[in-house]
């Protein structure tokens, strides 16, 4: 089963779109497995982000993360990253299409206002950056069965 990491960026915490944005990816039908309430160091924001270090926009970036506090989750399921992915929407808002969360609630790239792993393989290693194994919670929701099928 995949692992995704999911972050309310500091724009999404200071908007008050928190539960929104919680609400529509538990309506999903996917099962949160880790959550917690940070403040991003500098130390951590560059590690997240290491992949971005030459781009041109990485200062703003890491500013960005660190600039507030954030929301961290962890959610698992089959096919998590390519759902959550889509919930999310496209990394420039004006062109994440509308019912997503980038499309419904941003503008600019820069204030994006979640951040979702890319790739099975990073979603494992992302969880990992962030979650401490016993803050990892292994349960299962009611219905499972309604929202896959086997
Ligand atoms: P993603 O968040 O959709 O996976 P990435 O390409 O991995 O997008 O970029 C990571 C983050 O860097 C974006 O979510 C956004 O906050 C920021 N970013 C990406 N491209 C730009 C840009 O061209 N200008 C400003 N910020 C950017
Ligand atoms: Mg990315």
């Amino acid at each position: 089963m995949e692992k995704t990491l999911v972050i309310i960026k500091p724009d999404g915490v200071a908007r008050g779109l928190m539960g929104e944005i919680i609400s529509r990816l538990e309506r999903r039908g996917i099962r949160m497995i880790g959550m917690k309430f940070v403040q991003v160091s500098q130390d951590m924001a560059e590690q997240h982000y290491a992949v971005h270090k030459e781009r041109p926009f990485y200062p703003a970036l890491i500013e960005y993360i660190t600039s507030g506090p954030v929301v961290l989750m962890a959610w698992e399921g089959n096919k998590v990253i390519e759902a959550v992915r889509q919930s999310v929407g496209a990394t420039n808002p004006t062109q994440a299409a509308p019912g997503s969360i980038r499309g419904d609630f941003g503008i600019d790239i820069g204030r994006n206002l979640i951040h979702a792993s890319d790739s099975p393989e990073n979603g494992v290693a992302e969880v990992g950056l962030w979650f401490a194994a016993d803050e990892i919670v292994s349960w299962e929701r009611v219905g499972e069965s309604w929202v896959y099928e086997g």
